[in-house]
């Protein structure tokens, strides 16, 4: 059977993202697929707090599973930021071309091995407003000293991933997925449901 799982985000690029990683055993929609979905504030302090508020909101709104992917990059120069800040990073109105400029230039000067770095990311899985359970997934990398890529979302054009010299930008989406947070993610959801192909 195949199940239905709505996304509760307004990243189009994550939605593509879990699609492409889980595969045709669900039929993923996006949030335009509830009526008057609305925003909700990530006031958590943590990548599962904010997954979870997502997942929780919109799950009360439509009879089927709900996922939200909470994620973001963790640069060890910077403290940890941006983090659950991600998103938001170089501020209102920030894109990703913007978050990545800050992102440049508060690693100017910084070399070599210091500019380390992760992504993290939180799935959180909801139904009628309860949790069921809450996934996570780490890839450790680089942030190299100029953008390299097209492909991705987000700071992918920045992150060389552990072990490989391309960004996430260069290699082709199923090597991502292989190794990304979000394909880590949601291995862990699969095993744990049982949905795995
Ligand atoms: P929703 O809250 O609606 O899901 P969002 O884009 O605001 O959408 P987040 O708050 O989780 O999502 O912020 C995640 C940010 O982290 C995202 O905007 C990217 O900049 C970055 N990010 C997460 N996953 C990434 C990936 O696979 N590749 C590159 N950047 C990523």
């Amino acid at each position: 059977m195949v199940e239905r799982l709505v996304i509760a985000t307004r990243n189009a690029h994550k939605v593509s993202e879990i699609r492409e990683i889980l595969g045709p055993r669900f039929l993923v929609e996006p949030i335009t697929a509830v009526p008057d979905a609305p925003e909700v504030e990530e006031t958590g302090t943590t990548f599962e707090e904010n997954a979870l508020l997502k997942a929780l909101a919109i799950s009360r709104l439509c009879g089927s599973w709900v996922a939200a992917d909470d994620s973001g990059l963790e640069v060890d120069a910077l403290g940890g930021a941006p983090g659950v800040y991600s998103a938001r990073f170089s501020g209102p109105g920030a894109t990703d071309a913007s978050n990545r400029a800050l992102l440049l230039e508060k690693l100017a000067g910084v070399r070599g091995k210091a500019r380390s770095a992760r992504f993290r990311c939180a799935i959180a899985l909801a139904k009628d407003g309860k949790k069921s359970a809450a996934f996570h997934g780490t890839v450790e990398g680089t942030i190299i000293n100029a953008e390299k890529g097209v492909g991705g979302f987000g700071y992918d054009s920045l992150f060389v991933p552990e072990g490989y010299c391309q960004t996430f930008a260069e290699l082709d989406s199923a090597t991502k997925h292989s190794l990304s947070h979000r394909g880590r993610a949601l291995a862990a959801l699969q095993a744990w449901s049982g949905w795995a192909r």
